[in-house]
């Protein structure tokens, strides 16, 4: 089932949350900041380790002091007219971290809008994409929560997934 909930990621207790995270994966600020700073310094000692990631592609770490068990890291394309793969990126960031998630075990998994913020993303192209991989998914977990930050961000994936159904 999809789940649309206005929340800050970080306190969600669920298998796996998803960090909108940079190729370096060593932090940052936005969803990355607050899910580094909420899981404490033992995430960043384990992300050392990771060797950062590329665009599209997702890595999974503990959640150390996080109520999710898991964080599942993947970098979203920076956003540059439209025109160099950005759609493309942005759909494999969804598909890895979703497999990686089937991988591990995972049941129950929440996303932030990859790409929607620092990298700017327009909004509702990012939900669209975000919904379409979910419902690809949404038979193989028990809950598949779109973690939205503000109620504009909450509405825009309520009106896009009932148009969608
Ligand atoms: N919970 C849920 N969503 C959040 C939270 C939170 N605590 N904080 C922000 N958001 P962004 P990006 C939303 O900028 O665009 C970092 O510096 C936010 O409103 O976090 O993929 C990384 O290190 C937006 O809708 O990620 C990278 O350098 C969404 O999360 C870069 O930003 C994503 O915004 C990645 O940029």
């Amino acid at each position: 089932m999809i789940e649309i909930i206005k929340a800050d990621i970080t306190t969600l207790a669920v298998d796996a949350i998803v960090n909108a995270a940079n190729r370096s994966l060593l932090g940052g600020g936005g969803v990355d900041g607050a899910i580094h700073r909420a899981a404490g310094p033992l995430l960043l000692q384990f992300c050392k380790t990771l060797d950062g990631c590329r665009t599209g592609e997702a890595k999974i770490s503990p959640g150390f002091k996080l109520p999710a068990r898991r964080v599942i890291h993947t970098v979203g394309p920076v956003w540059r007219g439209g025109d160099h793969y950005e759609a493309k990126l942005l759909r494999a960031s969804y598909i890895n971290s979703f497999e990686l998630a089937l991988e591990n075990g995972v049941r129950s998994i929440a996303f932030p809008s990859i790409s929607a913020g620092v990298y700017g993303y327009p909004k509702q192209a990012a939900a669209r994409i975000a919904l379409s991989v979910m419902r690809d998914y949404e038979d193989r977990f028990e809950r598949i929560i779109a973690c939205c930050f503000s109620a504009e961000a909450a509405d825009l994936y309520r009106q896009l997934l009932d148009a969608g159904r």
